[in-house]
């Protein structure tokens, strides 16, 4: 996959605009291979972290390290290259579900892809598509659902081995047979892989290796979930 996948943020501080700071001085270090939930309640900066670690915004002060080396020294689309994205709305674009999967990556073969599709619990629903692997979507995918987006996104991600994955969880209700097929690939997917969970589910946010609790741009606690329930603070009033 090309990188280990350990990601470290020294004191790092983010604001949109001039004014105010979205994220403050945030420290954390997340071992290559582990799991990180990211938890707070909205506007608290969660998406604006994965937006400075994939150089989507880039951060006014601090550093921002993957295996040792300095993020901003790195062209943005070969850090890309190193990360998988597994998002709300996952963008699809108008083209196939096979050149949705590939995603531009054209040197993976028909066989690869599908391969992704089945690590993905997305084969069989692509097979039920009127084209199959042909069925052209369009940018917003019309005539399958939320969750087989969700799962489409995943074999991409497959596909792409990335060494870091991002994950943004569904708040959105997805019916649950499709929704324990999102799950079982996703813990297949994320095995060996740095993982960065915008963690909605309390089930992921439980089996995170580390939890990091964000309020107003700031981590104000991290551990894992018996550390943090016993700390008795905010992790504790949110899920205790
Ligand atoms: N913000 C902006 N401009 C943007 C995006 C966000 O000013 O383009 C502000 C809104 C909020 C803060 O930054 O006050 C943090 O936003 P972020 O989207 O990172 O929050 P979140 O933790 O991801 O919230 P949610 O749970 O609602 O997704
Ligand atoms: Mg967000």
């Amino acid at each position: 996959t090309g990188v280990k996948g350990e990601v470290e943020f020294h004191n790092v501080s983010f604001s949109y605009e001039e004014d105010g700071n979205t994220v403050r001085d945030v420290n954390l270090h997340v071992k290559a291979g582990q799991t990180a939930a990211l938890v707070g309640p909205t506007g608290a900066g969660k998406t604006t972290m994965i937006n400075l670690l994939s150089r989507f915004y880039e951060r006014d002060s601090g550093l921002i390290l993957i295996d040792g080396g300095d993020i901003a020294n790195v062209k943005k689309e070969s850090l890309r290259k190193h990360m998988g994205f597994v998002l709300q709305d996952s963008f699809l674009f108008r083209g196939t579900v096979r050149e949705n999967i590939r995603y531009g990556r054209l040197e993976a073969s028909d066989d690869e892809v599908v391969e992704a599709a089945k690590l993905a619990n997305a084969h069989s629903f692509i097979m039920k598509l009127p084209q199959r692997y042909e069925t052209v979507l369009s940018q917003d995918g019309n005539g399958i659902s939320q969750g087989q987006k969700q799962l489409l996104s995943i074999a991409r991600a497959f596909l792409a081995n990335p060494g870091i994955l991002i994950l943004d969880e569904a708040t959105s209700s997805i019916d649950t047979v499709t929704e324990l097929k999102i799950q079982d690939a996703l813990q297949e997917l994320m095995k060996g892989r740095t993982s960065f969970v915008i963690a909605h589910r309390l089930n992921t946010i439980q089996k995170a290796d580390k939890i990091f609790v964000l309020e107003e741009g700031r981590i104000i606690e991290e551990g894992t979930n018996d550390s943090l329930l016993e700390q008795e603070g905010f992790y504790y009033r949110l899920h205790g």
